[in-house]
């Protein structure tokens, strides 16, 4: 599918694009209809596997970050060798509080080129369940930021953006299937669900793999193309086991703890990240 020149040019300019149509509302129920399953199946490991990297846990996450028609669009923005180096749930009950204080993702650890994140709407997103919003042209520089805690983002701490262009805000409402493509240096977050329905979505990072790290060394799933540069450890593909996938995504996160989400390690820091008790 790709992106067309003025999609491209938008991208480039303001650091996002949106409402592209990907996924049909038939892949979005079986999407949503997987998660609910596996949360049934598994509701103690639910809170740790939907979050950091479960594109490394689950089948279905990975395909649906493989979609041929997301990856075309990806790489139209960033190139023919693409890593996928993350996929978190981002998933809103009706009236829940949870809610993304405005953060440039790639505050901590700087990544060049910047990654783009892409949010995948599985429900409707709309501004009363609290869709995403981003600060139109901020992914020229990171901004003055504080570290702070957000329980929506466990073992962790978040770049809170200090002085907001709030002028500048937009949101990107979406339908089920529609992605919105952003760059990871993008300021964004988005407001609590207030509706009576579920905001329900994935986002995966798709990172260029001729990109360096300014701390540490990340890791990814080749997913387009090829790695010529071997900056990144490279990931292998979910298989079906979802324990044998949970043991990997332990090795890897233990072999590559720093990363744009989880940041650097302090000095005698142990990897800390979201896993089974
Ligand atoms: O899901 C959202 O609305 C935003 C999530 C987000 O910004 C994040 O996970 O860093």
């Amino acid at each position: 599918m790709g992106l067309t020149p003025g999609q491209i040019e938008q991208f480039r300019a303001q650091g996002f694009v949106s409402g592209i149509p990907v996924f049909t509302p038939a892949e979005c129920e079986a999407f949503r209809q997987a998660a609910d399953d596996f949360g049934t199946a598994h509701p103690a490991d639910r809170p740790w596997a939907f979050d950091i990297k479960c594109n490394l846990l689950f089948d279905w996450v990975y395909a649906n970050a493989t979609h041929p028609g997301l990856l075309d669009a990806v790489a139209a923005l960033l190139g023919e060798d693409l890593l996928l180096t993350n996929s978190v749930f981002r998933i809103k009950e009706p009236g829940s509080d949870v809610r993304y204080g405005w953060h440039q993702d790639s505050a901590r650890i700087v990544v060049a080129p910047a990654p783009a994140i892409v949010y995948v709407a599985i429900s409707e997103a709309t501004t009363a369940n609290g869709c995403l919003a981003v600060v139109s042209g901020t992914h020229d520089r990171v901004r003055p930021f504080d570290l702070v805690e957000n329980p929506g983002q466990p073992h962790r701490k978040v770049a809170r953006v200090r002085e907001v262009e709030t002028d500048r805000a937009v949101h990107l409402p979406l339908s089920p299937g529609q992605v919105a493509i952003f760059s990871a240096n993008l300021v964004h977050g988005s407001a609590p669900n207030r509706s009576g329905g579920r905001r329900f979505a994935i986002l995966h990072d798709y990172t260029p793999a001729s990109a360096r790290q300014s701390t540490g060394v990340g890791s990814g799933q080749v997913v387009r193309g090829r790695d010529s540069w071997g900056h990144f450890g490279h990931e292998p593909a979910p298989t079906a086991s979802f324990e044998e996938n949970a043991r990997t995504r332990r090795a890897i996160l233990n072999a590559y703890p720093e990363n744009i989400l989880m940041g650097a390690l302090g000095p005698g820091a142990r990897p800390d990240f979201p896993d089974r008790a």
